[in-house]
């Protein structure tokens, strides 16, 4: 191993592309509200995800505070526990309470059938996740939503380019908002977006993103600063010509993945998702009790090879002190969730990761697997084509 092995790395273009876009910064001095690469952005990213109204933000977080404002939620929201913390520090931000349900163990998604058994009178609005990219039940929760009166809004911070039924699955619900950070699929360095049905909600949207201006003398909320800058938009630009060969090199590292681990004992997968065209973003695996070690102790030894897997979502949100005083929190109310995040490792998987780089790693899974020997040498001819 010659060096370490992250979970994710950005996609980087060559640097010699970005130049003239710098030099077009440099020349016409707009740098950030609204300037001419943030509206070429919004519109090329509309035509590529297959979306109707796209708003660009600093981040995906301020796209999800904002999100919330846009439409006016408060009370309780339905959320899921499985996720990164932004997804309920962003309810927090608005003095919302979020409603813990459980994950379904098949997609680590919230699990359609307990969301019911949630809704309160207070209830407002359901906040699922599209955890790894994995499209959610969608048609049911919409159907939830319907029936009691509630918004949906997906924080779809992994869904970039993920079709489902052969269009963008971010047109399901009121709201889906995106994530650009630098670990994404897509990345703008830090940067996010709201995608919107209508274009009243998009302007206001715009507002809110601008510290609540309609104009210079209008200002018709207490909106907050969430623009994306000329320098990110730009980058945003830039990165939409390389992306379709950055998702081709994630899916073939993911079905090699999942290939050469299908052999050991213990790790398993999440089923490829039907009538998914999905974006490779994560590649989670499950540490069962038939792999002779437990999740930490092969991450550590994962960690001690150069091998920086990360152990997306442990510890669960509802288990962080701001959220765990709360009734959903309980493990009880739970329990697929803690299972799943008691287990759980990403891989690497990125469009720079070799195929060397991904030998190590499947190698590591395997040495440590209760496989005889000669499966482990097998393996690993197959991974590095050399013998152990
Ligand atoms: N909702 C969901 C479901 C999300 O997953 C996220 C973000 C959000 C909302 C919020 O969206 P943003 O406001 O972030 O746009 C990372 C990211 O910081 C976070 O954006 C992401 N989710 C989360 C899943 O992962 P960490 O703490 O694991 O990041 P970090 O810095 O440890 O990075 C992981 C690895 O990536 C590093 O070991 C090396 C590599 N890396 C990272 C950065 C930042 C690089 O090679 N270069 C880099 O610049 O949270």
């Amino acid at each position: 191993m010659t060096k370490p092995i992250y979970v994710t790395q950005p996609h980087l273009p060559p640097l010699e592309e970005f130049i003239p876009y710098l030099q077009q910064i440099w020349d016409n001095k707009i740098l950030t509200n609204n300037g001419p690469f943030h509206r070429q952005l919004e519109q090329a990213l509309c035509e590529y995800l297959g979306v109707e109204h796209l708003a660009l933000f600093t981040n995906g977080t301020i796209a999800l505070v904002t999100a919330l404002q846009a439409l006016r939620i408060g009370g309780e929201v339905i959320t899921t526990p499985y996720s990164f913390v932004a997804t309920a520090h962003s309810l927090l931000w608005n003095n919302i309470k979020p409603v813990f349900v459980d994950i379904d163990p098949v997609t680590c998604n919230l699990d359609p059938d307990r969301i019911e058994e949630a809704i309160t009178p207070q209830t407002t609005a359901i906040m699922p996740v599209h955890c790894y990219g994995n499209p959610c039940a969608v048609e049911r929760i919409q159907n939830i939503a319907d029936t009691y009166g509630l918004k949906v809004i997906y924080d779809a911070a992994h869904a970039f380019g993920v079709r489902y039924k052969g269009a963008s699955l971010l047109r399901h619900g009121d709201l889906s908002v995106l994530s650009f950070h630098a670990t994404k699929v897509f990345n703008t360095f830090e940067g996010g977006a709201i995608v919107c049905p209508d274009a009243k909600t998009k302007q206001r949207i715009d507002y809110l993103k601008n510290f609540g201006f309609a104009n210079e003398v209008t200002i018709t909320a207490p909106g907050i600063n969430g623009k994306m800058s000329e320098i990110n938009a730009a980058f945003g630009l830039l990165q939409l010509k390389h992306i379709d060969a950055a998702l081709l090199r994630r899916r073939q590292i993911e079905t090699r993945y999942r290939k050469e681990l299908a052999q050991v004992l213990g790790i398993s997968m999440l089923p490829v998702q039907t009538d998914t065209h999905g974006n490779a973003a994560y590649f989670p695996i499950l540490i069962d009790e038939a792999y002779p070690l437990d999740r930490d102790t092969l991450y550590q030894i994962m960690k001690a090879a150069g091998i920086h897997g990360r152990r997306y979502f442990y510890p669960l949100i509802s288990d962080m002190p701001m959220y765990r005083g709360s009734e959903s929190a309980k493990h009880d109310n739970l329990k697929i969730a803690k299972q799943v995040a008691d287990r759980v490792i990403c891989l690497p998987i990125y469009p720079g990761l070799n195929d060397e780089q991904i030998g190590e790693v499947i190698s590591v899974i395997f040495a440590q697997s209760s496989m005889p020997d000669e499966v482990c040498g097998k393996a690993h001819e197959m991974t590095t084509g050399s013998r152990i």
